[in-house]
Parts: structure tokens; sequence; C-alpha cells
């Protein structure tokens, strides 16, 4: 038996064959604060059934795998100190000792997997770290998006990763990056970057083909669905960029490494943006999450 729990909504949901979209959590205790997460988490989850699916937010309580949180369970998660990150490799561990954890994107795809869901909306995906060729800091979500057949929708990769590379790899493990509507990959609080998309697409349709004949080619893995920014709350790059660089210098002052990084830097670049970063990441995660209903729904449609 997989151990995971359903909430009663989704799995509803699943029995009727109604269209559903899997959340991450590590956005909510690690990437934004106390109360925007949670008016952020509970937003997100209305955009989702507004548009006429299902939402299913994922994260670890007291050893228990939830596919699906009750408001409860959203309200405490969102409020709690000292949660664990939980990637690829702390998942099961967490589980196996009653602890409690956010799940990142990669965690998210594995739980997500499991429950049969097949579209993920997020932020950001982590990649790999400005200066990785001596960290070696390199995002497990990259590993994941390479062998869980999960479309994940997010708005590129956080500008302060080194992005070029970050597309790299993406592109050496077989990971189908697909930009919408637009020719350049999205950078995260920018809507577009000097970088080429890979690939681009239109329409929710034809997003959603791609990954079912990915399935039926045999292919393991996701794709990546890159969703810029609405522009009209977009930070340009000239803003963000020296902004990013001060974040990583200071990271780089105070030793901050591993899985701290990514939350550290988002704190910086709130405070250094005089919260303006936030803004922006609600209004990005957002619209992601209104295009993943709409892929998900494409998926039924289709098959
Ligand atoms: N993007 C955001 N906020 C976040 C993250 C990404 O806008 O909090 C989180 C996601 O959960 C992502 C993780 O999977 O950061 C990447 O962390 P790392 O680089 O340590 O794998
Ligand atoms: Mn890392």
């Amino acid at each position: 038996m997989i151990p995971l729990v359903l909430s009663p909504e989704v799995a509803a949901a699943k029995a009727s064959r109604q269209p559903i979209v899997a959340l991450e959590s590590t956005i909510i205790t690690h990437g934004m604060p106390w109360p925007q997460n949670y008016e952020t988490a509970l937003a997100v989850e209305e955009i989702v059934r507004d548009m006429g699916a299902i939402p299913a937010t994922i994260a670890v309580l007291d050893g228990t795998l939830h596919v699906g949180l009750t408001d409860e369970q959203l309200t405490t998660l969102a409020q709690a100190k000292n949660v664990a990150k939980l990637s690829r490799a702390d998942l099961a561990a967490c589980m196996a000792t009653g602890g409690t954890g956010a799940t990142t994107v990669a965690s998210t795809m594995i739980a997500a997997a499991l429950a049969g869901i097949r579209v993920f909306a997020t932020g950001g995906i982590g990649g790999v770290h400005k200066g990785a060729e001596l960290s070696f800091d390199i995002s497990a979500d990259l590993q994941e998006l390479a062998q869980t057949p999960v479309a994940v929708i997010a708005a590129g990769a956080k500008a302060i990763l080194d992005v070029p590379k970050t597309l790299e790899v993406l592109e050496t493990l077989g990971v189908p990056v697909i930009s919408y509507r637009q020719d350049s990959f999205p950078a995260f609080w920018s809507a577009s970057s000097p970088l080429k998309s890979p690939l681009r697409m239109d329409t929710p349709a034809d997003i959603a083909r791609a990954h079912l004949m990915r399935a039926k080619l045999g292919l393991p893995g996701g794709q990546l669905v890159a969703n810029p920014i609405p522009a009209q709350h977009e930070i340009p790059p000239s803003e963000m960029n020296p902004i990013i660089a001060e974040a990583t210098a200071n990271a780089e002052e105070l030793g901050v490494t591993g899985k701290e990084v990514t939350p550290f830097l988002l704190r910086r670049i709130f405070d250094l943006t005089g919260g303006r970063s936030l803004q922006a990441n609600i209004a990005l995660v957002l619209n992601n999450a209104a295009l993943a209903a709409q892929i998900a729904a494409e998926m039924l449609a289709q098959e």
C-alpha cells in the first residue's frame, strides 16, 4: 500500500475524473513570510477551483504524506516554526520518523505521481546555483523532472540561479522546457530574459498533448512549463540584477550553504526590494495555478 492520505476532496475528484492540480508546501514554509504565505496558499487553491480543477497541496504532517490539506492543516503548517524542507532525499526519512515537513518541487512531484496527479503548479523550480562549479549546488528538482511524469508549471527558474547552466542541465537530462506564449525563457520576477527558450507552445492543449505523447513513447519524466509573470507585476531585470548580486554576496559572506541557500536569498531579496519581490512572487504563482488547471483539464479531455 502506498503510504499517503488523499483529502476527501481529492479522493472525490479522482473518483469522478475531475482535473487536479498538485501544489507544493515549501513555498509556504520557506518561500514566503506569514501571513502572506497562508493567504497565498488559499488564493492559489481558490484560483485552481475557479478554473474548474481541484487543488491538492502536499506536505508531511506527523509522518503522514498528505495530498490535499484541510484549512486547519494549512494554517498550522503556515505558522509552524522549524519545519523541515523535504526534497527527494528527505521524504522517506521524515515519514519513517514521524516528522513534519514541507515538500519541494522534487518531493511534491513524487507524491503527485504516486497519487495519480500529472500537473503541478509552483513559483519557480530549483536549479543550478551560481558558483555551482565550486559548490556543486544543483537542485534535486532537475533530476526529478527527468524521472517523474508530472508537468511542472513555473515562472521559469529564479534569477538567483545560474539560469543558462540550469537550461543546459535540463537539456542533458532530456527535460522538455516549454515557454508559454513567448520565445524567451522567463526569469521569475521578470517576464522575459535574453535566453531563448528551448521550446514554445501557445495553448494548454498542445502542452497536454506533448505530455501524453512522452508517456506513449515510454519516456520517463515530466515537462517544465515556463509561464511568464504577467507584465503588470514584473520587476525588470535592470532592477533585480543588482539586488540579486547583493543577496548572493551576503549569502557568501555569511557562509550560507545547502538547503538554506534558496530560503535565505528569497528573504534577503524580499528585504532589499521592500517587499516587492513577494508581490511579484504571489502574482506569478496565481498565474501558474490558472494555467495548470487548464492543462490538467486538457489532459483528461484528450484521453
Ligand atoms: N521557488 C520559490 N519559492 C520557493 C522555492 C522555489 O519561489 O520556496 C522552493 C521550491 O520548493 C523548490 C526549492 O523546489 O525551493 C528548491 O530548493 P533547492 O534549491 O534547495 O533544491
Ligand atoms: Mn541546493
